[in-house]
C-alpha cells in the first residue's frame, strides 16, 4: 500500500487495506491502566485493545478563512503560499534565496519510519505519510478591521524581503480582507487608527454576517471544506458567569442579547462551528468559553488552540523537559521579550498583556507535575513572564531567557537563551500546520475491531492532536494537558504510522542491541 500517490514508502502488511475511498488498518493499541491501591501501592495493567483506523483518502479542495488576514501573521501566510506556489526566488545580500516552508513539520520535517538492512534510520517527509492537503492548493480568504488590501498589507507588516514582496504584490493588491467586527473593549485601544473595515449591528448581525461570508466564500471559491482561523489582535478575557456563556444555551441567549461580554472571537467561532466549519484559536483569549466549547461538541465540530506556539515557549517545552527528565530541578525561569509589530503594539496594553502571560505561564506544569522527585505537591519553579514594546525592532523578537536550576548537593546551574528572529516567520508555517493536520484529523476515525457493528468514531471536536503547534493547549475534559513538545510531536507522528499500520516509534532496536 502506498499513502500517497507521489511517497517513496509502501506499507507491506496484511493488515492494512486500501480501496479507493479510505486506508485501513487493524491495528493493536497498548496501553497501561494504573490503579492506586489503599496502601499506596500502583497497580500497573498492560492492555492491548484490537481497533480498526481508517483515514479517508479523498484529499478536499481546502479554503482557509483568516481573522486578521491583514495583520503580519495573515498578509506572510498568504505570501508564502503565492511565493511557494510559483517556486519564486529572490537576490539577497548573501545570494539566492529560493520559497519555503521551513518551520512546518508538514511541509520541512520528516519521520523515522524504521531500520534498513544495515542498521541505518531511513526517514519520510511527514507530508508523504498520509494523503494530505497540498499548501499550493490551499484557497485564503478572510477579515480583517483594517481594509489594507494584501498587497499593502504585506508592505506594512515588513516581514518579507522587498525583492519577493515586490514579485507578489500585484497578485496580492486584488485580495482584500471582508469586514471584521470590531469591538473597542476588547482589543487595546491603540488598534483604534486602523479600525475602518467594520461590520455594523447587533452582536447576532454580525453572527449572521460572518456565517453569510463563510458561505459566500465556499460557493464562489468552490472549495469543498473551509477551516477558520483566528490570527488577529489578542483580545482580553471575556468573563464566564452562569446565565452568560456557561452553557450553549446561554451563549446563544447572549448573543441575542447583545451582551456586551460576547467577545468578537467567540462570535467567530459560534458562526464557523454553525457553518460546520474547523475553528482554531491562534490568540491566547478565552473564546472557547465552556457554553461554546459545548457548542461545538452539540454541532460535533472540530475546535483547537490556544496561541500558537511558535519560539520562547517551544524551547521551554523543550528545556525545561530535558531538565526535569535529567534529574535537574528548575526553580526559577525569566522569560523577558521586546518587540515592535503590531502584536507588541497591542499587547503593551495590560488586560491584552494578562492574556498572553497566562497563557505563556502555564506551559511547564505537566513536565513538573510527572517529577514527585524534585518537587512537592505543591511546588513550582518561580516563573515570570515580561513582555515590552520598542517599536524599532519590528516584527524582529528578541527573547531573553533565563533558567536557573538547582543540581547535585545545592549546586545551581543557569542558562541563558537570547532568541531573534522574525516572529512571523516563525507563526506563518505553524498556521499552515494547523489547518493542513486539522483538515487530516476530519478523516480518520477508528471503532473496535471486535464488534462489526461498532459505529466509526471522529476524534472528539476538543482537537488535542493540535497541542504541538499551541501555547496553551486545549484538550477535552478530563483529558490531560500535554506541553512537553516531545510527547506533543510523538502524538502526532504515532497517530499518522498507526493509519497506515506502523507500531508507535520506541526506539527500543532490540535488534541492534541483541544478537
Ligand atoms: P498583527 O497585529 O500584525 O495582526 C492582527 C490583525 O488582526 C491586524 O491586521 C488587525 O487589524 C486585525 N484585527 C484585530 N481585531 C480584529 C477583528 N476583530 N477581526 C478581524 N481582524 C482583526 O498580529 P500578528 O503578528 O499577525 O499576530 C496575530 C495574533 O497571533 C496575535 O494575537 C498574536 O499574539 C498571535 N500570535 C503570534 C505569534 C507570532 O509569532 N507572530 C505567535 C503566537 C501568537
Ligand atoms: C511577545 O511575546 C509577542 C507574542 O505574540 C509572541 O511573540 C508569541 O506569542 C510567540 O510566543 P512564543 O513564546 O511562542 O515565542
Amino acid at each position: 500500500m502506498k499513502p500517497t500517490n507521489n511517497s517513496t514508502l509502501e506499507v507491506i502488511s496484511p493488515k492494512v487495506q486500501v480501496d479507493d475511498e479510505f486506508i485501513t488498518t487493524d491495528y493493536d493499541y497498548q496501553t497501561s491502566h494504573v490503579k492506586r491501591t489503599a496502601d499506596g501501592k500502583l497497580q500497573v495493567h498492560p492492555q492491548t485493545t484490537a481497533l480498526k483506523i481508517r483515514t479517508g483518502r479523498q484529499v478536499p479542495k481546502l479554503g482557509v478563512m483568516l481573522v486578521g488576514w491583514g495583520g503580519n501573521n495573515g498578509s506572510t501566510l498568504t505570501a508564502a503560499l503565492e511565493a511557494n506556489r510559483r517556486q519564486l526566488k529572490w537576490r539577497k545580500r548573501t545570494g539566492i534565496q529560493e520559497a519555503n516552508w521551513f518551520g512546518s513539520i508538514t511541509q520541512a520535517s520528516t519521520v523515522f519510519i524504521g531500520s534498513d538492512e544495515v542498521g541505518g534510520d531511513v526517514y519520510v517527509p511527514m507530508k508523504e505519510l498520509l494523503p494530505m492537503v497540498e499548501p499550493d492548493n490551499i484557497i485564503v480568504d478572510g477579515w480583517d478591521i483594517s481594509g489594507l488590501h494584501l498587497g499593502d498589507a504585506m508592505r506594512r507588516a515588513e516581514v518579507l524581503d522587498v525583492a519577493l514582496q515586490d514579485q507578489i504584490y500585484d497578485k496580492l493588491a486584488k485580495m482584500r480582507p471582508r469586514a471584521s467586527i470590531y469591538d473597542p473593549d476588547f482589543i487595546a485601544a491603540n488598534q483604534s487608527d486602523r479600525a475602518d473595515n467594520l461590520i455594523r449591528g447587533s452582536r447576532l448581525e454580525q453572527y449572521e454576517q460572518i456565517r453569510k461570508d463563510i458561505r459566500d466564500f465556499r460557493e464562489t471559491s468552490g472549495v469543498d471544506s473551509v477551516i477558520v482561523l483566528w490570527t488577529a489582535n489578542t483580545e482580553r478575557f471575556s468573563e464566564v458567569q452562569a446565565g452568560l456563556n456557561t452553557t450553549s444555551q446561554e451563549l446563544l441567549a447572549s448573543l441575542k442579547a447583545n451582551h456586551s461580554e460576547v467577545s468578537p472571537s467567540t462570535i467567530f467561532a459560534m458562526a464557523s462551528i454553525a457553518e460546520g466549519c474547523t475553528y482554531i484559536n491562534g490568540s491566547p483569549q478565552n473564546t472557547f468559553v465552556p457554553g461554546l466549547i459545548q457548542l461545538a461538541e452539540e454541532k460535533k465540530v472540530f475546535i483547537a488552540g490556544d496561541d500558537f506556539k511558535s519560539g520562547q515557549t517551544k524551547i521551554k517545552s523543550v528545556l525545561v523537559d530535558f531538565l526535569v527528565g535529567a534529574g535537574i530541578k528548575p526553580v526559577s525561569i525569566a522569560s523577558y521579550n521586546h518587540l515592535g509589530n503590531n502584536d507588541g503594539k497591542n499587547l503593551s496594553a495590560p488586560q491584552q498583556f494578562r492574556s498572553k502571560e497566562i497563557s505563556k505561564s502555564n506551559v511547564v506544569d505537566d513536565m513538573v507535575a510527572s517529577n514527585r522527585l524534585l518537587y512537592g505537591p505543591d511546588e513550582h519553579p518561580d516563573h515570570v513572564v515580561v513582555i515590552k514594546y520598542v517599536p524599532y525592532v519590528g516584527d524582529s523578537k528578541r527573547a531573553m531567557d533565563e533558567y536557573t536550576s538547582e543540581i547535585m548537593m545545592g549546586g545551581h546551574n543557569t542558562l541563558v537563551i537570547h532568541n531573534t528572529c522574525e516572529d512571523s516567520l516563525l507563526a506563518t508555517p505553524l498556521i499552515l500546520d494547523l489547518v493542513i493536520l486539522g483538515e487530516l484529523s476530519t478523516r480518520i476515525q477508528l471503532r473496535s475491531a471486535e464488534n462489526e457493528s461498532a459505529p466509526w468514531v471522529p476524534f472528539k471536536p476538543v482537537l488535542s492532536l493540535l497541542s504541538y503547534l499551541c501555547k496553551a493547549p486545549l484538550v477535552p475534559q478530563g483529558s490531560q494537558v500535554v506541553n512537553s513538545l516531545f510527547r506533543q510531536r510523538a502524538a502526532i507522528e504515532n497517530i499518522l504510522r498507526g493509519c497506515i499500520g506502523l507500531p508507535p516509534i520506541s526506539h527500543m532496536t532490540l535488534e541492534q542491541r541483541f544478537d
